[in-house]
């Protein structure tokens, strides 16, 4: 007998089937920031003085304001570290705050110069969109929160549930798909902006909250009343990396936001921390030279100067700092590191080399 003895019926509120998804996806496009025309995304950051950077509307860890009203989290940082590399100081970002269904359009129609928001690179996302994927920055998985009073232990006692999900989100695809796999029955509650979303949720509307695990830490974290009568389960029902989106009409542009992710990693393992890379600036070895910009023609490749890496970790930290400083065990996120551990270090996180 399942513990959700609920009637299967689409609920919606709002425009919430995926048609009307994608109408409503149209619709909601911001101002355009000044492209100019033939020149490329560099040209225009620089002219323009600032790096405008699509973030989400606030999940915590990975970008949301914090109590002075700045942004903060690893996705803020990834901003941060572009910024310091290609304008010489972290502070020049304009973010930009959009929902699920807004951020693929405001990058295709150039009102962002990067989008690094919690998005799951996918097969039909890299290429389909006009955009293109850059680096992996955190390996999650989807999965689901439940109250603890209902004493579910597994996602497969689900069945009959009333699910929370956002639209024009892979969450709502994988979570058709991993019902019928399981031949479950569920009953979608769509919402798409994500405060209703979760009021709904704490308020015992949906019996269940599918979403990216980190999204699910932050949310329980930040707006849970007591974080511990929900449990998330242990059941992971995809991969979901998650990494900045660029226009896929520049390959160099591509390569500064992927690059600069690898430099963040490779810092880490080479020891290079936000505090120590002046000192290691006259290492000896010749991987921390290169990635500091010590050895003459490293930036040539990306049209910077040859400190672009070493800016981009001073202001930011290598990934270890950044992860410590967001979501981290001495965060409210208590994350670990898991899959997001170097590759030596038992995880999934690699840079190709520098070289
Ligand atoms: N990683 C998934 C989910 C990303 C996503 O948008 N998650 C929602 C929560 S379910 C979110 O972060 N919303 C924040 C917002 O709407 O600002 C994807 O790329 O489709």
């Amino acid at each position: 007998m399942s513990a959700f003895n609920r009637v299967f019926s689409a609920v919606t509120w709002g425009a919430r089937s995926g048609a009307a998804s994608a109408l409503l996806c149209l619709s909601l496009t911001l101002p355009s920031i000044t492209a100019h025309a033939g020149s490329s995304t560099v040209d225009t950051i620089k002219k323009r003085g600032e790096l405008v950077c699509g973030v989400s509307q606030g999940s915590a860890g990975l970008s949301s304001l914090d109590k002075q009203g700045q942004w903060e989290g690893l996705d803020v940082d990834v901003c941060r570290a572009l910024a310091a590399a290609v304008l010489g100081a972290p502070s020049k970002v304009r973010f930009v705050p959009l929902s699920s269904q807004q951020r693929f359009t405001a990058l295709q129609n150039n009102e962002i110069d990067v989008l690094s928001r919690n998005t799951t690179i996918t097969s039909s996302r890299d290429d389909g969109l006009g955009i293109t994927s850059t680096a992996i920055v955190f390996y999650d998985g989807q999965g689901f929160l439940v109250p603890r009073k209902l004493g579910v232990k597994h996602a497969t006692e689900l069945d009959g549930a009333q699910v929370c999900v956002q639209p024009g989100t892979v969450n709502e695809q994988n979570l058709v798909d991993y019902f019928k796999r399981n031949n479950l029955k569920y009953r979608p509650v769509v919402i798409e902006n994500l405060v209703e979303l979760e009021q709904a949720f704490y308020a015992g509307r949906c019996d269940v909250y599918l979403s990216d695990v980190s999204t699910l830490a932050a949310s329980r974290s930040a707006r849970a009343k007591n974080p511990d009568d929900y449990v998330i389960l242990p059941e992971r029902i995809n991969k979901s990396p998650l990494g900045p989106f660029v226009r896929q009409d520049d390959p160099h542009w591509t390569a500064i936001v992927k690059w600069t992710v690898n430099a963040l990693v490779e810092a880490e393992e080479l020891g290079v921390t936000s505090s120590n890379l002046d000192s290691e600036e006259k290492s000896s070895d010749a991987e921390v030279r290169r990635l500091l910009g010590a050895t003459s023609g490293v930036g040539k490749p990306f049209g910077l100067d040859d400190r672009w890496a070493y800016r981009a970790i001073k202001a930011v930290g290598n990934y270890g700092e950044i992860w410590e400083r967001n979501l981290g065990p001495k965060t409210p996120l208590k994350l670990e590191r898991g899959q997001n551990a170097l590759w030596n270090k038992g995880g999934l996180l690699y840079s190709p080399p520098f070289q």
